[in-house]
């Protein structure tokens, strides 16, 4: 089947540059995606967009690359609850890649033990309007009661304004919880104002709740270096993934988020997304928990 991408798509940069910041040994990139190819793994229906097709070689390449040992690799919403693209890509990693799906109230008992045995650890709540249709809550919640007899947990995504009406369900589900994206905060408004301070709270009150702390380059209003400089690249958006690591270092993750779904004025090199880490983790100590323990412990143990 032939597939358009939905007009003004960016392709992703098939160019990156070799990181300066070399990653420990064991690092993994905790929040990446495959797209397709679509002539063997159709988009969904129900999709909010088509992108280009990124394939697990193209997503392995890119992890050698940059020096990363291994992958998890997240549903995408262009996918919908098909996951046969994610999976096919754990099963060609060699035992380095993990998965989060999308499930449906209808998944039987044995897709979730054959999806646990391909790698998947994990089931993705979206939240983000753009890029899906309301799911009753009630619905999430079985799904995360059946996952949770796997081990396995809940990625969760939304954006910081709709916190405050999904708090409830998220402290209320029985698994461990991973914010994609620091919750999304709007980073224009202060890192200590009382947006970003809930999410701190979320954190805090709640040790089940992780964060990954990636995505500067969505989350940015001012930008990457090409506009200002690579010293000043996604400048607004590293004091709120700083602070999530400071305080909380044993329960964040960081990924690349390739292939970028969505962005619109730019896409990043990855290899400069990497050279941002040690901005966000200033120490040797901090950078191990966030690329090499945190993940291993989540995902391979
Ligand atoms: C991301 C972010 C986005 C897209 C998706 O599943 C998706 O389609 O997650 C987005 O558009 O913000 O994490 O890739």
């Amino acid at each position: 089947m032939e597939f358009t991408k939905t007009p003004g798509w960016l392709d992703w940069y098939t160019g990156p540059s070799k990181p300066r910041f070399q990653l420990p040994p064991g690092s993994v990139d905790a929040h990446c995606h495959v797209f397709g190819p679509s002539d063997q793994f159709p988009y969904a229906p129900e999709r909010k967009y088509t992108p280009c097709d990124a394939s697990k070689q193209q997503l392995f390449a890119l992890r050698d690359h940059l020096g990363f040992e291994k992958n998890v690799i997240v549903q995408a919403t262009c996918h919908g609850s098909d996951n046969r693209a994610m999976l096919d890509a754990l099963q060609h990693s060699e035992g380095r890649a993990r998965g989060v799906a999308t499930v449906r109230r209808d998944v039987s008992d044995e897709d979730l033990q054959a999806m646990h045995l391909a790698g998947v650890r994990g089931v993705r709540f979206n939240f983000v309007k753009r890029l899906v249709d309301f799911t009753p809550k009630d619905e999430l919640m079985e799904i995360a009661g059946r996952i949770a007899k796997w081990g396995w947990h809940v990625v969760v995504y939304f954006e910081a304004v709709d916190l405050p009406e999904l708090w409830d369900f998220f402290t209320a589900l029985p698994t461990t919880v991973v914010v994609d994206h620091t919750g999304r905060p709007d980073v224009r408004k202060p890192v200590d104002g009382p947006e970003f301070e809930l999410f701190v709270k979320l954190m805090r009150e709640h040790p089940n709740v992780w964060s990954k702390v990636s995505c500067p380059e969505r989350l940015s209003v001012t930008g990457p270096w090409a506009l200002h400089g690579e010293q000043n690249a996604y400048q607004d958006v590293l004091p709120f993934a700083r602070r999530i690591v400071q305080a909380f270092p044993d329960r964040v993750l960081w990924g690349t988020d390739w292939p970028h779904p969505n962005l619109k004025d730019h896409m990043p090199d990855d290899g400069l997304l990497v050279d941002l880490i040690p901005r966000i983790a200033p120490t040797a100590e901090l950078q191990r928990k966030l690329l090499v323990d945190n993940p291993n412990r989540l995902y391979w143990s």
